[in-house]
């Protein structure tokens, strides 16, 4: 088989999922763009051009698996159409001294306020109230009561950016603020809870905004689930995987917490189905970032770093 030794006048890319397509365009305009998802014949692919790539483009919720990674010897920069290195082997990144770069800063208040909008749609019942009107029930009948917002207690696990942003929000719903971090940050005047547990039983709302690392892995478990007032919400918007997933569908069918609203799941874009037959669970294909706005800035981050990369200047969203 010929390997793809031919000189290029672009640098080469790998493009490993699908991205917007403003995206694709300008990195078609500026790059050598190869496509790994169209690929039928992925090792046959990688012993073909895989010494030619220099830098890979991926989506935070896709990243890149360690086994591909290997087969691309010449691959000096990752970079991430998101904000989530989780799906990232970052310890093998590193030892190879590969650049991974993240759109960072501009999805922060989309995501936010993807959070508080969660918040509110599910303990004020929105989805039910929408439907309640289109079928014609109002006609006949009240709706349900929902629970009260403002003055709450909103329990953030995982103060960073997007932590600190739903915070913010927060405030402005008169909201009690306690978080949990690896962490105590002295520069918020937030209520520091030392663990996991007792951020969960002290929430009306506990909101999850860490990162989706193995130590996070399956973390709000049956356990946390058990110290949650009974009348309390789980709004996730990280990732899936800090969830045990069997464990809350059980915790929502048992009324053991009041419900949840989730835009994050184990495995995207599979959904379980028993979610499917709760009242008590609202849920959206992982949208937080997903405004015409945001997603803008984004492409023109993820190609920003590029630039940075292949020019030799600063990378803006490098993860140092
Ligand atoms: C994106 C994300 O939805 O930033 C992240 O890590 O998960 C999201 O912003 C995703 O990367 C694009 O599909």
């Amino acid at each position: 088989m010929h390997t793809d030794t031919q000189h290029h006048t672009q640098p080469t890319v790998l493009l490993v999922a699908p991205v917007m397509d403003a995206l694709q365009t300008a990195l078609d305009a500026h790059y050598r763009v190869l496509r790994l998802y169209e690929q039928t014949d992925i090792p046959a692919f990688l012993a073909h051009s895989g010494a030619a790539i220099h830098a890979v483009v991926t989506r935070g919720d896709v990243g890149i698996r360690r086994e591909i990674l290997e087969q691309l010897p010449g691959v000096g920069a990752i970079a991430v159409f998101g904000v989530g290195t989780d799906a990232i082997d970052m310890a093998y990144a590193r030892q190879r001294n590969i650049r991974v770069a993240i759109t960072a800063g501009v999805l922060t208040d989309d995501v936010a306020d993807l959070a508080m909008g969660l918040l509110l749609a599910a303990s004020r019942r929105l989805c039910q109230g929408d439907r309640f009107v289109r079928e014609g029930s109002w006609e006949h009948s009240a709706p349900l009561l929902a629970s009260k917002v403002s003055g709450k207690r909103i329990g953030i696990f995982g103060m960073g950016h997007i932590g600190q942003a739903i915070a913010r929000r927060a405030r402005g719903f008169d909201m009690t603020i306690l978080y949990t971090d690896r962490q105590r940050n002295s520069a918020l005047d937030y209520q520091w809870c030392a663990d996991l547990h007792t951020l969960a039983h002290e929430s009306d709302f506990l909101v999850v905004a860490a990162s989706g690392s193995a130590e996070n892995k399956g973390i709000i478990d049956a356990s946390v689930f058990k110290v949650m007032p009974a009348h309390s919400w789980l709004i996730n918007i990280a990732r899936g995987s800090l969830v045990d997933e069997a464990a809350l569908i059980t915790a929502l069918q048992q009324h053991v917490i009041a419900g949840a609203a989730l835009d994050v799941f184990e495995n995207e874009p599979h959904v379980p189905a028993a979610f499917f037959a709760l009242d008590n669970v609202l849920l959206q294909p992982h949208v937080a970032s997903a405004t015409v706005e945001t997603r803008q800035a984004m492409s023109a981050s993820v190609l920003a770093n590029l630039a940075g990369y292949f020019n030799h200047q600063e990378i803006p969203g490098l993860i140092k």
